[in-house]
C-alpha cells in the first residue's frame, strides 16, 4: 500500500552492527524486526535505547526468538514479519573462537545463510517483493595482499573466514539462480563503543582506560604487528543500507582505504591517555591464530562511486571515540570499588 512504512528484518540485531543499524532504519521510517537467539541472561543491551515494550503504542521495533541454525524459526518469522528488506549480520562473528568451535562457526555462518536465502526463496515464490544483505568480511580476502576490492581472489585463513567464504558464494548463486535481489557487502573492520569486548581494539581500549585509572596493571595481547582497515560502523551501517536502495544487486567492498597495525592502535589509544604501553602489554600465546591474516586494507571505490558512499569517521577520531567511551565506563566502576563494591570484569579468555 502506497504510504506505508518499509519493513525490514535484522538476523544478529543484539551485535554491534545490528543495533546500529536498527537505530538508522527507525530513523528513516521503517518498521524493524530483529531475531534474537534465546540466552539464559540478557542479551538485548545494545538495543535498551530504542526498545520499547510492545504493549507500548508507537512502537516499530519488535524482537522474535530464532536462530540461523533452526530453518524452521527463520520462515515461521518471514512469514510472520514480512519485510520487504532482510539484513543477515548473525554471526559466530570472532575469528580466534572460530578455530576452537570451527564446526559451530561454520554451521551458523556458512549454512545458517543458506537456510535464510531458503526462506527467503520461498516467500520470494509466494509473491513478496524482498531484497537480501549478506554481511561478507575482509577477512575473506585473508591471504590475499593488498589493496583488496572486489576483484580480488578470496584466500580465507580461518573458519570463519571460510563461511563466509560459503555464505558469499550461496548469496552470489542464489542472486544468478533465481533471479533475486540480494547483496554481498564485503567489509573490512568497523568498530564503535559498542563493539564486543574480545575484539583487539575494544579490548585495548577497555584496558588501557582501566590501567589508567589504576584497575588494573596489564593487558594480554596476541600478534601486534598485522594491520587493519579500521572503520566505524555508524558509517557502515549506512553502505549496507544503500546497496539495497539500487535498481540493481551487486556486491561492494566497504572500506576507509587507510590501514593501521595493532601497535598503532595502541599508540594512539595509550597517547590520548598518556601512557607508555610497553609497559603494561604483555603476550599470551593463546591471542595467537594457527594462520593469521597479515594485512587487511580496502579499496572502496566502486561503494565511493555506485553507492555514493564514503567513511566519515577517521582512524584517530574514532579511537579517540572509544578510548572517551571506555574512560568514563572505567571512571563508574573506580567509583563502585571506592564505595566497596566489587567490580566484575568478563573473562577474556577467548578474546
Ligand atoms: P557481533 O557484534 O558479534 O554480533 C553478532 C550477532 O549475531 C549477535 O546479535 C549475535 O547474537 C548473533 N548471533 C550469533 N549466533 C547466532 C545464531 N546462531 N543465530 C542467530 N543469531 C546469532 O558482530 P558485528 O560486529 O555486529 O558484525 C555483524 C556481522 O558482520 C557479522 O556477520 C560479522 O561476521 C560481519 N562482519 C563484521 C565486521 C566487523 O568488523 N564488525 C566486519 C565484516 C563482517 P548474541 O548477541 O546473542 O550473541
Ligand atoms: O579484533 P580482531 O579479533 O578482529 P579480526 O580478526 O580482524 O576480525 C574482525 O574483523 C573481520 C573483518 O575483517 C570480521 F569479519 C570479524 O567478524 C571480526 O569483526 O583482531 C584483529 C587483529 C588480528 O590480527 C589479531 O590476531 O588483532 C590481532 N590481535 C592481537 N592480539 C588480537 C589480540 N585480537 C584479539 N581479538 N585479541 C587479542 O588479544
Amino acid at each position: 500500500m502506497a504510504g506505508s512504512p518499509r519493513v525490514a528484518l535484522i538476523t544478529g540485531i543484539t551485535g554491534q552492527d545490528g543495533s546500529f543499524l536498527a537505530e538508522l532504519l527507525l530513523a528513516k521510517g521503517y518498521i524493524v524486526h530483529g531475531i534474537v537467539r534465546r540466552a539464559s541472561t540478557f542479551n538485548t543491551e545494545r538495543l535498551d535505547a530504542i526498545y520499547a515494550d510492545p504493549h507500548e503504542r508507537g512502537t516499530r521495533l519488535y524482537l522474535h526468538y530464532g536462530d540461523l541454525a533452526d530453518g524452521a524459526s527463520l520462515r515461521k518469522i518471514l512469514e510472520h514479519t514480512k519485510p520487504s528488506e532482510i539484513y543477515n549480520l548473525a554471526a559466530q562473528s570472532h575469528v580466534r573462537v572460530s578455530f576452537d568451535q570451527a564446526q559451530y562457526t561454520a554451521d551458523v555462518v556458512g549454512t545458517g545463510t543458506l537456510r535464510l536465502l531458503e526462506a527467503m526463496r520461498e516467500y520470494a515464490a509466494a509473491g513478496r517483493e524482498v531484497r537480501f544483505y549478506q554481511a561478507g568480511s575482509s577477512e575473506m580476502f585473508g591471504a590475499s595482499a593488498p589493496p583488496q576490492n572486489e576483484d580480488t581472489p578470496f584466500y580465507p585463513r580461518s573458519p570463519y573466514a571460510v563461511a563466509k567464504v560459503a555464505a558469499h558464494w550461496f548469496a552470489k548463486n542464489y542472486r544468478e539462480g533465481y533471479k533475486l535481489f540480494i547483496c554481498n557487502g564485503i567489509l573490512f573492520n568497523h568498530e564503535s563503543p559498542r563493539r564486543g569486548e574480545t575484539f583487539v581494539t575494544r579490548k585495548i581500549t577497555r584496558a588501557l582506560t582501566r590501567i589508567k585509572l589504576g584497575l588494573q596493571d596489564k593487558i594480554y595481547l596476541g600478534y601486534l604487528d598485522s594491520r587493519r582497515d579500521w572503520g566505524y560502523a555508524g558509517d557502515y551501517v549506512e553502505a549496507m543500507w544503500l546497496m539495497l536502495q539500487q535498481s540493481e544487486p551487486d556486491d561492494y567492498v566497504v572500506a576507509t582505504g587507510n590501514s593501521y597495525s595493532v601497535r598503532e592502535f595502541l599508540d594512539v589509544a595509550a597517547g590520548l591517555l598518556g601512557l607508555e604501553w610497553t609497559k603494561h602489554v604483555e603476550t599470551d600465546p593463546r591471542y595467537l591464530r594457527p594462520t593469521e591474516v597479515e594485512a587487511l586494507c580496502g579499496d572502496p571505490s566502486k561503494a565511493r562511486a555506485k553507492l555514493g558512499w564514503q567513511p566519515k569517521v577517521g582512524f584517530e577520531q574514532l579511537v579517540a571515540m572509544m578510548v572517551e567511551h571506555d574512560l568514563e565506563l572505567a571512571r563508574q566502576e573506580r567509583t563502585l570499588a571506592a564505595a566497596g563494591h566489587k567490580v566484575v570484569t568478563r573473562g577474556l579468555s577467548h578474546g
